[in-house]
């Protein structure tokens, strides 16, 4: 197996984030987390795990998902920028022009504060999205593929970025299989909703999105997420969303599992690909639910019947996070 991860991932840095209303904090989607799973994967000591830097991918395939205009937004941060985050919105629309100030910027092509901007942003994710394309590009060769992608994705839409996501790598990656005329089905595991993923794929049948998260009512990224959005147009029944309840525990999360699983049978596709984020992980200090190390390895066997499998990182932020992750390979391999 192959796991895929370059080291300028780890450039993009910052140190403080807005969240849950005006408070400053850390930055907890920090490089650490890929150094904690690196950690663990090789102390697994096992010969068949191959870590491979991914080749820098073409623009133009990001530019499938992407706007023009966005992508120039992240490539042309001003010199002058050291760290800093938007603080007004182009809500609920606006215009902006090459004139506008990179706070006005910022407002436009951000969703949220939490998404701070450092010189390093687009290489960081340039290279994370690398890493998610090689791995799914590897899986003509093999049957199961990983990538630390960080900067994570799934939050990302077409042309606005928020939640420590700017390029969404699992729905960029996707794009290149469904482009083989293969269907694609995107489990994401991550505490939150992906709705970027969702919106970018809401009116095509070729890829099912399905989505697993605390409930949206209460939990970031609070305005996407519910039963009801079952896709538009060509997808309408392939976007399903299984919100849950706040701490929910590994038997209640288990059993929503095994019914997306079934739809996923259902849809039958060539390629699943995971969001995999570990921030279920009940000592998760940004999230809210109840999964132990042990269920990590539950989920890994639930998904090794998939004979064509990419699994690609999105959040988790506790310190166990290289343990958590190590238990879902675990489970696939065995
Ligand atoms: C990829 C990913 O996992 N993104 C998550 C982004 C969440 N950003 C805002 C989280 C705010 C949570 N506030 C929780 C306070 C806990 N005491
Ligand atoms: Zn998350």
């Amino acid at each position: 197996m192959e796991i895929f991860f370059h080291k300028n991932q780890m450039l993009y840095s910052p140190k403080n984030e807005f969240s849950s209303g005006n408070q400053l904090r850390k930055y907890v989607e920090s490089p650490n987390r890929i150094e904690l799973i690196i950690e663990e994967i090789v102390n697994l000591k096992r010969d068949d795990f191959i870590f491979k830097q991914p080749k820098l991918c073409n623009i133009e395939i990001i530019n499938n998902i992407h706007s023009t205009d966005y992508i120039n937004f992240l490539k042309e941060i001003p010199d002058n920028i050291n760290e800093v985050a938007p603080t007004a919105f182009a809500f609920p629309k606006g215009r902006i022009s090459k004139d506008s100030t990179f706070h006005a910027k910022m407002g436009y092509y951000l969703f949220d504060p939490s998404t701070p901007i450092t010189k390093d942003v687009y290489q960081s994710s340039h290279y994370s999205t690398s890493s998610a394309l090689d791995a799914v590009n590897s899986l003509s060769n093999n049957n199961l593929a990983v990538s630390l992608s960080r900067p994570p994705g799934h939050h990302a839409m077409t042309s606005v970025g928020g939640g420590y996501c700017f390029f969404n790598n699992i729905a960029i990656a996707a794009q290149q299989i469904v482009n083989q005329g293969k269907n694609v089905t995107i489990l994401d595991l991550d505490f939150h909703h992906g709705n970027g993923t969702q919106e970018i794929f809401y009116n095509t049948d070729k890829v099912q999105f399905i989505s697993l998260h605390g409930d949206t009512i209460v939990n970031y990224p609070f305005y996407w997420g519910g039963t009801d959005e079952i896709g538009e147009g060509d997808g309408k029944g392939f976007n399903l969303n299984f919100p849950l309840p706040n701490y929910a525990n590994d038997e209640k999360y288990d059993e929503t599992l095994e019914l997306a699983l079934i739809e996923i049978d259902e849809y039958n596709p060539d390629v699943v690909l995971v969001s995999m984020g570990l921030d279920c992980y009940f000592k998760d200090p940004i999230a809210g639910m109840n999964i132990s190390l042990d269920y990590y390895t539950k989920i890994g066997e639930r998904l090794a019947k998939f004979e064509k499998m990419g699994i690609i990182l999105e959040g988790g932020y506790s310190n166990d996070i290289g343990i958590c992750f190590t238990n879902v390979l675990k489970g696939v391999i065995t």
